[in-house]
């Protein structure tokens, strides 16, 4: 069915990523465009599906998991903000149903997946035939991370030079690694007292360890570049986990500090590096929050599985999409 301006669309998936080299920090917030460039893996079938569907109503609906939102929410505001990018004045308002398949237990940020699923939805719905890299910005401009979600697998986001943004996106990488496991190990799913967003503005203007991030961030990319490209996993655990690392130092180097970790999750990163110590190839890396989220490869899953027992894991070039 076809209403004026606007095509009753389909449903569209993307899925959520989690980041080996991170994003932190902006040199234009508004356009969230980066100060580093980043790379992450995606997760397969965990994600985000969106649909658009025109209403004939004075405003726009917002629900989330089948709960209608309310509408100075900070989750319907920063949707339909994204969506007013793109519509014309006389086209209809449009109901948003995102359905999240993020399991919440697992502490995964469900932005950047909800931002490229809306883009690729507002793309259909309004009829944009944009190109990945141009939807990879359009998800961008509602959180930076989504930029990524456009694309399965190994992903990197270009941070770009100019100042429209328009060479700020995400490519995607040839490689596969279907070994490669990811080990959601929750330490508390709970709304954090920070977000990322004001997190790294923080960071960015208190923080003069932050000085040192760039580069550093732009190393490890390199570095993560090389692991991927030879399947050598001890070098992408280490660089992987010394970035977040380093992330977390910036963090706690800011004023006041931003310190995500609990002690549950000190105990966990220590129960790793113990089990490192006895040989097993097992690393971490961890975002704004308090989680963990493990990395190893297939052929020590029960070795890890019995350390961890309520791993969530994933194979994220194995499960279905
Ligand atoms: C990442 N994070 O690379 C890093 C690691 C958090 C820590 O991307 O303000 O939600 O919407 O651009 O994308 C989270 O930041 O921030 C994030 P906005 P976003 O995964």
């Amino acid at each position: 069915t076809q209403s004026p301006g606007v095509l009753a669309s389909g449903s569209h998936f993307a899925p959520s990523n989690i980041a080996l080299c991170k994003y932190w920090g902006k040199r234009d917030a508004a356009l969230n465009l980066p100060i580093n460039p980043s790379l992450s893996v995606s997760l397969g079938h965990l994600g985000t599906q969106t649909q658009l569907t025109p209403i004939d109503a004075a405003a726009d609906e917002v629900w989330l998991n089948g709960v209608p939102q309310a509408p100075s929410s900070q989750f319907s505001t920063r949707l339909l903000r994204l969506l007013e990018r793109l519509r014309f004045p006389e086209e209809p308002k449009l109901r948003i149903d995102t359905h999240n398949s993020i399991p919440t237990a697992a502490g995964l940020a469900s932005s950047a997946s909800g931002f490229a699923a809306l883009a690729r939805a507002l793309n259909e719905s309004f009829q944009l035939q944009l190109s990945d890299a141009r939807l990879s910005v359009l998800a961008r401009l509602g959180s930076g991370s989504a930029c990524r979600s456009i694309f399965h697998g190994f992903v990197e986001w270009q941070m770009g030079q100019r100042s429209d943004g328009l060479d700020s996106h995400a490519i995607p990488w040839p490689h596969t690694w279907p070994q490669l496991c990811i080990g959601l190990l929750k330490v508390d799913a709970s709304v954090k007292a920070v977000d990322s967003r004001s997190g790294m503005q923080r960071t960015l203007e208190t923080a003069h360890l932050y000085q040192s991030w760039p580069a550093q961030a732009a190393a490890d990319l390199q570095a993560l570049r090389q692991a991927i490209a030879e399947q050598d996993f001890a070098l992408l655990g280490a660089r992987a986990e010394h970035n977040a690392l380093s992330m977390h130092a910036t963090m706690i180097a800011s004023w006041p500090p931003l310190l995500y970790w609990q002690p549950d999750s000190l105990q966990a990163m220590q129960k790793v590096w113990q089990l490192r110590q006895q040989g097993l190839p097992l690393f971490f890396t961890m975002d704004a929050g308090p989680n963990l989220k493990l990395l190893f490869e297939a052929q020590n899953r029960q070795q890890v599985e019995a350390a961890f027992p309520d791993l969530e894991i994933l194979q994220p070039f194995v499960d279905e999409i």
